[in-house]
């Protein structure tokens, strides 16, 4: 049996829309006939990946909580399961294995956000309390619970990756080559920006496509060889201006999917500081995650594919981003790969 989990639902929010129990939110857009016009895009035949390596930034620079990956391997007699000579179980056996195991931040490097990944203290029950609740109502601590709540860790058993996973990630990507009306200099993209760089950009949107930001914020990590200068890229590529209301009403009404960009965390972070007591330190993920459900990918290498659709003309391509299925995980590392 499905129970809204909210009597408030935030304002601006789209809560319930897609049912008591969605944990998709704008992914329900992507619809068969979404998914067939972002595949008439295909008339070339050609493929860009737009992953970066997932060892890459480099070091801890760009967020000191993440973390390169680590491999490990498992022990196999006297020594590892690792170029494991066979011969050791039988004289007769020629092979030699090898396994691995790694410890992986899931948001290091190319990822997606899930819904899970941030939520609000918001008064959902209309009690006068503001509790830890996340995209249509799913509650931190009990839904989505960490080593801290008490009981059972067990991640984010509602608004996990998985269920992003699940759902097919392919579709109508669009191109925003902020990097083509800007530069590399730090510019704050605001409602007035971002049409002005579509319109020089000759793009349409349509709802259930997945905007694509490219800044040339990636290609500049990936010229650093993984030693990222945390100086320069805090002050290099365009980033969205999470506070301006007019680029949040126009996410709204776009009926864009999701919003993938090559930098940190497609919005200015810090943020602006606003008037008001309490505000989200990230509004365009509290707008995007938190009250509509639209998954943020960052840190998406689109640097090549960007350069060829300039050169012909282009911003759309078919996109394919499925994300690890992952169950609990509030991000996943992902390989997207466009064709155009
Ligand atoms: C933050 O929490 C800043 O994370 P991300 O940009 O990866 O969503």
């Amino acid at each position: 049996m499905t129970t809204q989990r909210w009597k408030n639902r935030p304002e601006g929010s789209n809560w319930g829309d897609f049912g008591p129990d969605d944990q998709i939110g704008r992914m329900n857009l992507v619809t068969p006939e979404a998914r067939l016009s972002g595949a008439r895009e295909i008339r070339e035949g050609l493929s860009f990946c737009l992953s970066l390596p997932l060892d890459y930034p480099g070091g801890n620079v760009l967020f000191p909580l993440r973390k390169e990956p680590v491999f490990h391997h498992e022990k196999r007699g006297d020594g590892h399961n690792f170029n494991f000579d066979m011969s050791a179980l039988s004289p007769c056996y020629c092979d030699v294995v090898s396994d691995d195991a790694v410890t992986l931040y899931t948001q290091y490097s190319t990822q997606w956000d899930a819904l899970a990944h941030v939520g609000m203290r918001f008064d959902a029950d209309g009690d006068g309390e503001a509790e830890k609740v996340y995209y249509n109502g799913y509650r931190g601590g009990e839904d989505i619970v960490g080593p801290d709540d008490g009981g059972r860790p067990n991640g984010a058993a509602a608004l996990g990756i998985e269920n992003l996973a699940a759902s097919g990630v392919q579709g109508r990507g669009v191109m925003v080559d902020l990097e083509r009306s800007h530069g590399r200099d730090r510019v704050l993209i605001d409602y007035d920006a971002l049409m002005k760089a579509m319109d020089g950009n000759d793009t349409d949107i349509a709802e259930g496509d997945f905007l694509c930001l490219n800044t040339g914020f990636a290609d500049l990590v990936l010229s650093m060889k993984k030693q990222p200068d945390g100086e320069v890229l805090g002050k290099s590529c365009a980033v969205l201006d999470g506070r301006d209301t007019r680029l949040l009403n126009w996410i709204t009404d776009s009926g864009i999917a999701a919003i993938c960009a090559d930098n940190f965390a497609v919005e200015a972070y810090p943020a602006r500081t606003p008037e008001g007591e309490r505000f989200p330190a990230l509004p365009l993920h509290n707008h995007c995650l938190f009250k509509l459900g639209i998954h943020l990918g960052e840190l998406w290498n689109f640097s090549e594919l960007a350069r060829w659709l300039r050169e012909n003309g282009r911003s759309a391509f078919f996109l394919t981003a499925p994300p690890l299925r992952l169950p609990g995980s509030v991000g996943s590392p992902v390989t997207p790969v466009a064709t155009v």
